[in-house]
């Protein structure tokens, strides 16, 4: 008997996989986006949520930084790059960049947070400077979470090294972890027909896998809700959890709601509530072997983050304090958030609040109510 209360009953030979812990297959994850039993699939995502991480619901006090948004890439989708000399484009100096992050220090920041644009005449000395200079400016604990895939392999390029190179230096520099941005949607389809300069998938697991093997963990992310077909996110989904089998450093996977505005995408109507649920929660189901899967509040709105922490999720992500990336794309979310914010709308829901660190070590237990 299966545990699960489904009103559609073709979901039931997947439940019975779900509750005996067994991999879901491309055609289950397109069955479940096929269904329209969120409430099902929700309960679903729930016992696995609970399987790897109980009654927790994680936050984190943090800041994002965006050093520059001029960017060699333009992808379709982005509303925040800006070409060189353009209206509106900006470039921190490292002074600017140093001092923001030393501002989130008193805050009770543990990370800083910092992916930019394909800036054309900086050179990779000047991240690797960036990177010496914030972590002999920063306290040990503060986790340094810097550049995307697509940023790593723009400084392969610019300067003449490999990625595995430029991830080692990196690392000596200063660098902890990465964040999981730019993999969009792993489809050649997709890619050629709105960032065809930008990484491709094979080139971007590639990168993930190369910081694994040096011990860099990192997050991944799947942009959705534009051009791209059910089954292309199934597939990014699988993708995912293939590589993660192989390297293993994943620690959180975010789905990325498209916000339109100001895009050349701006004639389509972005992502859904339901459509928000419903794919945090197959991400939940699909990607048995990455530890947490997190809810970008800035992206899918509050009211939603905190019901995705029934569907499935176990992460809010941060305070943020500044960002960028979706407000120019249309985000009608703050851009901060305090800590008290976030324990509430924790709180509200019967989890337990812990305050982590980028590598999910445990900062403080909000056990009392
Ligand atoms: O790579 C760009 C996406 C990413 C839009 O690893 C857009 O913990 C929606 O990766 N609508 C950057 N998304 C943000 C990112 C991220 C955010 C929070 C946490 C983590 C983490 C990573 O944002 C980009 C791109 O995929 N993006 N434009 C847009 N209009
Ligand atoms: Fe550049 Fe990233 Fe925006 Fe693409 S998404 S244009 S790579 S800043």
């Amino acid at each position: 008997m299966t545990r699960f209360y489904l009103t559609d009953t073709t979901l039931e030979p997947i439940a019975a996989k779900v509750a005996a812990g067994e991999r879901l297959s491309r055609e289950d994850g397109i069955a479940l986006y096929a269904s329209n039993d969120l409430l099902g699939i929700g309960q679903m995502a729930d016992f696995v949520r609970r399987e790897k991480n109980g009654d927790r619901v994680y936050f984190m006090v943090n800041r994002h930084i965006n050093p520059t948004n001029i960017c060699e890439n333009r992808c379709k989708f982005c509303a925040f790059s800006r070409s060189k000399g353009q209206d509106g484009a900006y470039e921190m100096t490292l002074d600017e960049i140093v001092d923001a992050a030393k501002a989130a220090v008193p805050e009770g920041a543990h990370e800083i947070h910092i992916v930019g644009g394909l800036h054309p005449d900086w050179p990779f000395e000047f991240y690797i400077d960036m990177m010496r200079r914030l972590r002999e400016a920063l306290p040990p604990h503060v986790i340094i979470q810097a550049f995307t895939a697509v940023e790593i392999e723009y400084y392969a390029q610019i300067s003449g090294l490999s990625t595995l190179e430029v991830l080692r230096q990196l690392k000596e520099a200063g660098l902890d972890s990465m964040p999981g941005g730019g993999a969009e949607i792993f489809s050649d389809r997709t890619r050629l027909a709105a960032w065809d300069k930008k990484t491709s998938a094979d080139d971007w697991l590639r990168i993930h896998g190369e910081a694994h093997s040096l011990g860099i963990k990192t997050n991944c992310t799947m942009l959705y809700g534009h051009i791209e077909i059910l089954e292309e996110r199934v597939d990014h989904l699988i993708r995912l959890r293939e590589q993660q089998d192989v390297s293993g450093g994943f620690l959180a996977f975010i789905p990325l709601a498209f916000h339109p505005l100001n895009t050349e995408l701006s004639n389509l109507p972005g992502t859904t509530g339901f459509d928000d649920l419903k794919t945090l929660a197959i991400a939940r189901l699909m990607l048995d072997n990455i530890p947490h899967v997190k809810a970008f509040w800035i992206m899918v709105g509050l009211k939603m983050a905190q019901l995705s922490t029934v569907f499935g999720v176990d992460d809010l992500d941060g305070t943020v304090v500044e960002e960028r990336i979706t407000h120019m794309a249309g985000a009608v979310t703050p851009e901060a958030l305090s800590k008290d914010d976030l324990l509430g709308m924790i709180r509200e829901t019967g989890h337990v609040p812990v305050e982590r660190d980028t590598l999910y070590k445990v900062i403080r237990v909000y056990d009392e109510n």
